[in-house]
């Protein structure tokens, strides 16, 4: 073996994986077309977890053939007999749970509190969720005889990986489309997992494959003229790059890319409750987290209150061992991810905001970054405009409800806001007049499968979940 493979401790033992894993095409396992392959490593503990193929161009055009052999069947078969299957690999999910959140935790580097009570059940929905539509699409408003797209190329980003996985494959499947889906190169272990759990339910072969690899893998796949629907999920900049690759050809294309969620607090807000929500929109997953609450605007004369109830229930957070069931705040997910917050972070410190962090031990192996927040924070800091993907949180302060709406619409993203409010009428005002694809009210960071998800602005188009995530594999 070309590298150290290092046997699970006791405490991991619930998965076992296995030291080197193949593509997934047609149903089978192979080796990449030129032999190569890469490292996934635990960001935790930085050991090496196992060896993944690197897909070649050669893989992608191998997969999109499988791919679109099996469209032929999949696509001419009952809406009830695909639901059947939907339905299958969803209960495996859940029998596999356990074993599923372990695996995440270790190749993301995310809390198990959160693969077990948030990933996994969301994971698990989402297919239940598409399962019921599949026999539906009929009666589902889209006119008549809706039909499917054909071969979907998917590509995912690390920060919930399985999550990402399922909101891209279940409605994809349901509505009759075959995929071809490339995970991301620091987080490819449970799409491969998930192949395996395509098996067990004897899904036909050719109807999901899976390519790991690295940028270029996706860049081939989206490029290939066999895919005739491209669903990313991202970075603002690779989502551009690919809206350029798909300009003028006939391919559709749903993009999710980056976000600067604005957190809303007003001066009758639960203070309590406010600051929970505050937390939980910052430090789940780490601030990796697309619509994270990062940026907080706080109406001045609740400034100190809140930001000392806030600094007093950062200073509970518990930062370490992400398979610890009292772990609040994991590891971050790559090498690369940890410069980059530490570098926005310097230029916040530089341009003039304030840093406070509570006093807490970072792991000494692995990549760390407290949760961090700044006040004294200007509209123009990199830290308020640039999305930081980590668990950094920057302060700003407004004095009525119009200054709260110019200077949450302040950016290039719209993707989600929280407003924390008792009066329902401003609530309902004020939400109206937010340019976010979500916006939660007196709560953040809540998913459900039943509603639709996307952005305004550089935040994307198309919108993945619900019924109007089906639309986006239909041609209707
Ligand atoms: P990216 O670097 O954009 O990577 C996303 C995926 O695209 C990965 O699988 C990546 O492969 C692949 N990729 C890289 N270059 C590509 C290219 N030229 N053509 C096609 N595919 C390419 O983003 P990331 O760092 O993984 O994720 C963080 C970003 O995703 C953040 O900006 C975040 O806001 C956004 N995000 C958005 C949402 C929603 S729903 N809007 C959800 C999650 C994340 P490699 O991993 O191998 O580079």
């Amino acid at each position: 073996m070309a590298f150290e493979y290092a046997p699970a401790p006791e405490s991991r033992a619930v998965v076992d994986i296995a030291p080197s894993y193949g593509l997934f095409i047609d149903g089978e396992f192979r080796e990449a077309s030129d032999g190569k392959v890469f490292k996934s490593v635990s960001p935790s503990t930085e050991e090496v977890l196992s060896e993944v193929a690197q897909a070649s161009a050669e893989d992608v055009d191998a997969a999109v053939k499988a791919a679109r052999k099996a469209f032929e069947k999949w696509s001419a078969l009952p809406g009830s007999e695909r639901a059947k299957y939907l339905f299958r690999i969803a209960r495996i999910i859940q029998e596999r749970s356990r074993e599923l959140a372990v695996l995440e935790t270790l190749d993301n580097g995310k809390p198990i509190k959160e693969t077990r009570d948030a990933d996994l059940p969301l994971v698990a929905a989402h297919f239940f969720y598409y399962a019921g539509w599949a026999d539906k699409l009929d009666h589902a408003g889209f006119g008549p005889n809706p039909r499917p797209l054909g071969v979907a190329g998917q590509v995912i980003p690390w920060n919930f990986p399985l999550l990402m996985l399922a909101w891209k494959i279940a409605p994809a499947l349901a509505a009759g489309n075959t995929v071809v889906l490339k995970p991301a190169e620091t987080t490819p272990l449970s799409a491969l997992f998930f192949a395996d759990i395509c098996r067990q339910a004897g899904l036909p072969k050719g109807v999901v494959n899976i390519l790991t690899g690295d940028g270029s893998t996706g860049a081939a796949l989206v490029a290939h003229e066999g895919i005739d629907k491209v669903a990313f999920t991202g970075s603002t900049g690779v989502g551009k790059e690919i809206a350029r690759t798909v300009a003028g050809t006939d391919k559709k294309v749903t993009l999710e890319l980056g976000g600067k969620g604005a957190n809303i607090v007003f001066d009758d807000a639960p203070i309590d409750q406010a600051v929970e929500g505050i937390v939980n929109g910052i430090f789940f997953n780490q601030g990796q987290v697309c619509c994270a609450g990062s940026r907080l605007l706080v109406q001045e004369s609740i400034q100190d209150e809140l930001l000392d109830a806030l600094k007093r229930r950062m200073s509970t957070l518990r930062v370490g061992d992400p398979l610890d069931k009292n772990t609040d705040v994991g590891a971050i997910n790559s090498a690369e991810q940890l410069a980059r917050i530490k570098a926005l972070a310097d230029s916040g410190e530089a341009e003039g905001a304030e840093r406070w962090a509570p006093d807490c031990e970072l792991p000494s192996s692995g990549y760390w970054f407290a949760p961090t927040l700044f006040t004294n924070v200007s509209q123009a800091h990199r830290i308020a405009r640039e999305e930081i993907f980590g668990p950094v949180l920057s302060v700003l302060t407004f004095r009525t409800p119009a200054e709260a709406v110019a200077k949450a619409n302040n950016s290039q993203y719209g993707l989600s806001a929280g407003i924390w409010t008792e009066k329902g009428s401003r609530m309902l005002a004020v939400a109206g007049k937010l340019r976010a694809g979500v916006v939660w009210a007196n709560t953040f960071n809540k998913f459900d499968p039943t509603s639709p998800f996307g952005g305004f602005k550089e935040s994307g188009f198309g919108r993945e979940g619900g019924r109007h995530g089906l639309e986006a594999y239909l041609d209707v």
